[in-house]
């Protein structure tokens, strides 16, 4: 019963823990992917300075991907840091880079005992060497664990990765191991993505409606979940919210989807 943060009264909390047990009733994303956006406001609405919602935003990966392990998911993706956020301030930048080896510090004990595993996608070789160890360090750590994978998407930018495959097929051709045309197969193996399988729901939280260089290649087929909720107060309920949507959606397709042919 102490599953659910901020949930008062034992009557929301039976109805929350009836909803689970639904929602295990029909077929769970496998892979859900979020961009965590709304920590900057969610700060500035507290009159707290930005870094203090990044660090509540941090807590709350700790309560969701915890929820996530439970429910049985595969894989949780969530976007860190993008490409494009070396352009915010030195201040907050070198704040953000020291985020990885806190909430690690912090939470590795714990991904442990629940099983979980964590990688990463980005380019991960153009940040501080200490950021750097942490999460390999990390990966290494939990490489045999069998229970969710919690990838961390850092310093990462989809048309970047998409140029980076490419470069490396064009090296392939070059060396004459390419004895054929580049299929979708082969071309997503050059992904950082290769071993996992594409997101069957991404949301993004804090009221954008746009993708911002995210997984471009790998959404192609993913249900997309948009919500007004900021980050830090993206809670269990409202992650139950997005699956319960989501399992609405599937459900009118009546099964079209995975039947091959009809993937639309
Ligand atoms: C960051 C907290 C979550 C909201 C979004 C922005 C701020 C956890 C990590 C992290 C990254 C890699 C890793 C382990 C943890 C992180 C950044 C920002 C840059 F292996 N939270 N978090 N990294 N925020």
């Amino acid at each position: 019963m102490l599953w659910f943060k901020k949930k008062t009264n034992s009557l929301s909390q039976q109805s929350l823990e009836d909803r689970l047990h639904e929602i295990k009733k029909s077929a769970l994303p496998k892979h859900v992917a979020i961009i965590m956006d709304g920590n900057g406001r969610w700060a500035k609405n507290k009159l707290l300075p930005r870094i203090a919602g990044h660090r509540e935003g941090m807590e709350n990966i700790r309560i969701i991907s915890r929820f996530a392990n439970k429910l049985g998911l595969k894989a949780l993706t969530l976007y860190a840091f993008s490409t494009e956020n070396w352009k915010r301030s030195k201040e907050e930048v070198s704040y953000l880079m020291k985020l990885p080896e806190e909430f690690l510090e912090q939470f590795l004990p714990e991904l442990m005992e629940l099983n979980m595993r964590v990688i990463s996608i980005g380019e991960i070789g153009l940040v501080p060497d200490s950021t750097q160890q942490a999460i390999q360090n990390a990966a290494e750590v939990t490489k045999n664990n069998t229970g969710l994978i919690l990838n961390f998407a850092f310093n990462y930018g989809s048309r970047a990765e998409m140029l980076i495959a490419m470069n490396q097929l064009v090296e392939d051709a070059k060396n004459g191991l390419l004895d054929g045309p580049v299929t979708e197969e082969i071309f997503s193996s050059k992904l950082f993505t290769a071993e996992l399988e594409d997101p069957d729901l991404l949301i993004r939280t804090s009221g954008e409606l746009r993708l911002s260089n995210f997984l471009l290649w790998q959404l192609a087929y993913t249900e997309f979940y948009f919500t007004e909720t900021l980050w830090p107060e993206f809670l269990e309920e409202d992650f139950l919210m997005a699956i319960e949507d989501f399992q609405r959606r599937e459900r009118r397709l009546g099964g079209r989807i995975g039947e091959g042919e009809d993937k639309h």
